[in-house]
């Protein structure tokens, strides 16, 4: 860690200070600036799809289709760094659990397969043969229902559909995946809203919109090729409105570091034209706010006899439940919406008077609505704002979630899910001539409890890092340690190794950045983006090392170790040709994967089909359905009791513009101005006023619960910041600790991450 430096940030996102980011990762990965030739390869047709955000390839890609963090994302991965035997033999586990999460990534990609040996208390080689042996003895031994595999988000669709037949064939569903902690919430509110389970939205809808609504994601940091055509659309003099508890520099303003022009005249972009920095939380409050403004306008323009404000017709065709839904507008009062979203009436009217006149909007949202214990809800709302003017179902308007990891959304539509009912099972049991089990399996909430409380015995992560990325660390890190097995295919080290079970293994993967050469030549391997396009991906660089093995491999070997020979499962001849695993695909998801190889090329990827993007709804009523919240907290135990306490706020936990999820690239959050250090705690100055705190003093956050658990993080140095009154932020995953695992969405159990109540107390001196 370097030496710490607050200071405000006064550039815009992307410009030099992108182009110097770079350079600086290509330096700390010890990559020679040629290097960089592969990132020209990046979301390139003929070369391969960033390993970094799940964003829109474009048909016709720029000359430079990648984004500072993609770029990061790529070089680390592709770092000379090696975290050989020779490192393990050197560091114990109990030392290593004392490195943060920066330093044990930055040793290196994984090059051996390892097994723990707690005598030694190091991990030690072993050769593929016998890990896999082991791993298959020890999953024979146990119950196939005490079994967990989670995937993080990353594999491929033919690894994804592989991992999830062996664990059906195995005998479970336990299926969770990253998508658990991150747009589970969505998946289960826009099937209630549009029977659709993802985004409706095109690439091309966002060159049509003529209106956009941002809420709660980080652009900038997050999906920064968002940018480019947003400055595009703000080019156009498209508005956009942005609800964010933080005053995000992306959402701000953009230089294009690929613009020439921009780079030398440091011309930015004005990207929001009004920002709402409601409180988190506060989201189901300020659109209540919209809806209702925008009903009071409607029938304004009845009485005067003028064009209706709600698509009259729209509604009356393709929708269900607009008078229970007008009622409950009615029904809140503008106190009780400007008490919880923190913004002014005039201010959502503001905001509406925009949206009114738009002729195809289009809603954005990440993290900031999914993250609550009403996120579901939260995102029925935003629908239902854009249901009222018929912007669903036709060009340039639509609902778009930004999801998360780069296949996230492709691993649940090959079948990664927990939950049976959205899996074909009766054509994968005619398939592959077996019974699939067919109980609900574990959510990632649900597997957590399970390691709590004993009833999982054995978890394999296909990547991620799961001990870290959920809530309540410190109790789900002294029960890892009763598992049975812990199996681990990953690419670098991370804290999840070192949390060990009885019997635990580190299988070292292949990148899709770098070539994966089989019986039948080099691979292609596909995901699907966040507009629902399917995309292949060929690796073009050198592999890590001869022990390194391709994830669909060690799916293959880990299965043929565990399960009895399946005549029609053919793991070998898959592994020896991943156009045969995409036959097996398209066989058992004939409608979505039709000639999948043959049109893998297909410029802009393959458009999975939806009906909601027909105005056909596959809901229960058979229409788009206008969902009624309970109230106006997305956080409903943040209303009263002790979370009303003066030294109580609401803390959301974020990512900074140099991490990606659990991974810690360094200690620079250029665009929050906070660089060598992660240990901070962002508040409002009259918060600090209010409890005698100052900027950069050291407080303790502590959660507010009566479960008689112990969540306090110590020592963090407070940043005096533009957020919300009531509101705090500091850092995921270090601030893992202060998540109790029973605060998720209701719904969907997606962990509410962007509002935990902790109490503030001042540092003891040390
Ligand atoms: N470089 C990089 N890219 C990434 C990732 C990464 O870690 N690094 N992670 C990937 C993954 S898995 C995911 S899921 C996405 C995550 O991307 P985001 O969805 O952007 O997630 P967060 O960084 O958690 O930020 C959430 C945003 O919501 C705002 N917010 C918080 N609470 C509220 C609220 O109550 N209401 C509203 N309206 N806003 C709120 C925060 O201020 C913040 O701007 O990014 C993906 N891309
Ligand atoms: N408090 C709080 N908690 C959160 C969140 C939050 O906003 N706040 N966000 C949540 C969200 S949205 C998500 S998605 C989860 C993320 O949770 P995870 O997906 O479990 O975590 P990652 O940090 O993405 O996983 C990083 C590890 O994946 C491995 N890896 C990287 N690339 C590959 C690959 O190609 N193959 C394989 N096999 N392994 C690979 C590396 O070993 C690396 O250490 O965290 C969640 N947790
Ligand atoms: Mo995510």
């Amino acid at each position: 860690m370097g030496d710490e430096k607050i200071e405000a940030y006064t550039g815009p996102a992307g410009g030099w200070g992108s182009a110097k980011s770079l350079l600086r990762n290509l330096v700390r990965n010890g990559i020679p600036a040629s290097g960089s030739a592969m990132l020209l390869k990046q979301n390139k047709p003929d070369g391969f799809m960033c390993v970094s955000c799940a964003w829109a390839k474009p048909a016709q890609p720029h000359l430079f289709e990648y984004c500072e963090n993609g770029a990061k994302a790529t070089l680390w991965e592709q770092t000379q760094a090696r975290c050989a035997p020779e490192f393990f033999r050197r560091h114990s586990v109990t030392e290593l659990l004392s490195w943060p999460d920066h330093d044990l990534e930055k040793a290196g990609r994984l090059t051996h397969p390892m097994r723990y040996d707690p005598a030694s208390d190091r991990y030690r080689p072993v050769s593929w043969a016998d890990a896999a042996a082991e791993i298959g003895r020890e999953l024979k031994a146990i119950d196939p229902k005490a079994a967990v595999f989670y995937a993080s988000g990353r594999a491929s669709l033919e690894t994804s559909y592989m991992y999830a037949l062996f664990a059906r064939l195995y005998g479970h569903n336990n299926l969770p995946d990253s998508s658990n902690m991150c747009h589970e919430t969505t998946s289960v509110a826009l099937p209630q809203s549009i029977g659709s389970p993802v985004g409706t939205v095109l690439l091309e809808d966002i060159d049509q919109a003529d209106c956009m609504l941002f809420f709660g994601h980080n652009i900038g940091s997050n999906a920064p090729r968002i940018l480019h055509p947003l400055q595009e659309a703000r080019r156009r003099g498209v508005p956009i409105l942005t609800f964010n508890p933080l005053r995000e520099r992306g959402l701000e303003r953009f230089t294009n570091p690929q613009s020439p022009i921009e780079m030398v005249t440091g011309a930015s972009t004005q990207i929001s034209t009004q920002y709402h920095q409601v409180k988190a939380g506060g989201d189901i409050a300020a659109i209540t706010g919209m809806c209702k403004a925008l009903l009071a306008l409607d029938r304004e323009a009845e009485r005067a006899g003028t064009a209706r404000v709600v698509d009259v017709a729209f509604v009356a065709g393709h929708t269900h439940g607009l008078d229970a839904f007008m009622r409950y507008c009615d029904g809140q009062d503008w106190a009780a919406i400007e008490h919880r979203s923190g913004l002014t009436r005039e201010a959502l009217e503001a905001a509406t008077a925009v949206y009114a006149r738009a002729k195809a909007a289009i809603g954005f949202y990440g993290m900031g609505l999914t993250q609550h214990r009403l996120g579901a809800e939260t995102v029925g709302m935003l629908v239902n704002l854009l249901l009222l003017r018929g912007h669903m179902g036709r060009p340039g308007a639509g609902i778009c979630p930004i999801r998360g990891h780069s296949n996230v959304q492709g691993q649940r539509t090959v079948g990664i899910s927990e939950k049976p009912e959205l899996v074909p099972l009766d054509r994968l049991a005619e398939q592959y001539g077996f019974e699939p089990p067919r109980d609900e399996g574990r959510t990632t909430v649900e597997a957590c409890r399970g390691i709590l409380d004993g009833s999982v015995r054995a978890f394999v992560a296909l990547g991620g890092n799961f001990v870290r990325a959920v809530p309540d660390t410190n109790p789900m890190e002294e029960a890892w340690r009763r598992l049975r097995l812990s199996v681990q295919i990953s690419t670098k080290l991370n804290r999840n190794h070192l949390v060990t079970g009885e019997v635990s293994y580190i299988l070292p993967c292949l990148g899709r950045i770098e070539i994966d050469r089989q019986a039948s030549g080099p691979q292609i391997v596909t995901m699907e983006d966040s507009t629902a396009c399917f995309h292949p991906s060929r690796g073009v660089a050198r592999p890590v090392g001869p022990q390194v093995r391709s994830e669909p491999w060690i799916v293959a070997e880990l299965a043929k170790a565990t399960l009895p020979p399946n005549p029609r499962v053919d793991w070998d001849g898959w592994v020896g040709d991943y156009g045969r695993v995409r036959d097996a695909i398209e066989a058992t998801y004939p409608d979505l994967f039709q000639d999948f190889n043959a049109r893998l090329d297909q410029p802009g990827g393959i458009v999975k089909p939806l009906p909601a993007r027909e105005r056909v709804w596959k809901t229960k009523t058979g229409l788009a359905n206008f969902i009624v919240p309970p109230g106006l907290e997305a956080d409903p135990d943040m209303a009263g009791g002790a979370a009303a306490a003066r030294d109580v706020l609401d803390l959301i936990t974020l990512r900074s513009n140099d991490q990606f999820n659990t991974t810690i690239y360094g200690y620079d959050d250029r665009f929050r101005g906070v660089d060598g250090t992660r240990e901070i705690v962002f508040m409002n100055r009259d918060d600090l006023a209010r409890l005698g705190l100052a900027d950069g003093e050291r407080v303790d956050l502590s959660t507010v619960a009566d479960d008689g658990v112990d969540r306090t993080v110590r020592g963090l140095r407070i940043i005096a910041y533009d957020i919300p009154p009531g509101n705090c932020g500091g850092y995921y995953p270090e601030l893992n600790v202060l998540l109790p695992l029973w605060h998720h969405d209701q719904q969907s159990k997606t962990p509410a991450a962007k509002s935990i109540p902790v109490r503030v107390a001042r540092s003891a001196p040390d």
